[in-house]
């Protein structure tokens, strides 16, 4: 396995719920670590530029309107096989299906507000990283 970086937000609802630190320790405990960081309030146009993929789906102007509707946590993670590491910790989309024991379970209340976003794969992850972070801002481990 590779070491692989990449990109996790914790959503409006989790950092309103002040569960940052708890998250955090999910992804410190499966071995990934913090190599960048932010706390932002992103704007419309930075939602829907990063959920561009999704501009055609139904739930697209709900998915904006939420990630706009507080402050969201933006990290880097890097680790052995991180893409799919952060994907197992997060669970499934919908928090009514996600495994006992992962973060969507544990802190999700629904399809929308669930939590987390993580990197689908390695050509999204660095994509998505270098959506919000310049090169300087991230610390190889
Ligand atoms: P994410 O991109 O946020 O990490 O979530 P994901 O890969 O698990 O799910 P994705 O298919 O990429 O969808 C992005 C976000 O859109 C919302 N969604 N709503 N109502 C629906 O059917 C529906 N489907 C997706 C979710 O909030 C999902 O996280
Ligand atoms: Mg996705």
């Amino acid at each position: 396995m590779a070491v692989e970086t990449t990109l996790s937000i914790i959503k409006p609802d989790a950092v309103a719920k002040n569960v940052i630190g708890k998250i955090y320790d999910r992804f410190e405990t499966a071995g990934l670590k913090v190599v960048a960081a932010k706390l932002k309030h992103l704007t419309r146009a930075e939602a829907e530029g990063f959920y561009a993929v999704h501009k055609e789906r139904p739930f697209f102007n709900a998915l904006v309107e939420f990630m706009i509707s507080g402050p969201v946590m933006i990290q880097a993670l890097q680790g052995e096989n991180a893409m799919q590491v952060n994907r197992d910790l997060m669970g499934a989309t919908n928090p009514k299906e996600a495994a006992a024991g992962t973060i969507r379970a544990d802190f999700a209340e629904s399809i929308d507000a669930n939590a987390v976003h993580g990197s689908d794969s390695l050509e999204n992850a660095a994509i998505e990283i270098a959506y919000f972070f310049d090169a300087s801002e991230v610390y190889a481990a």
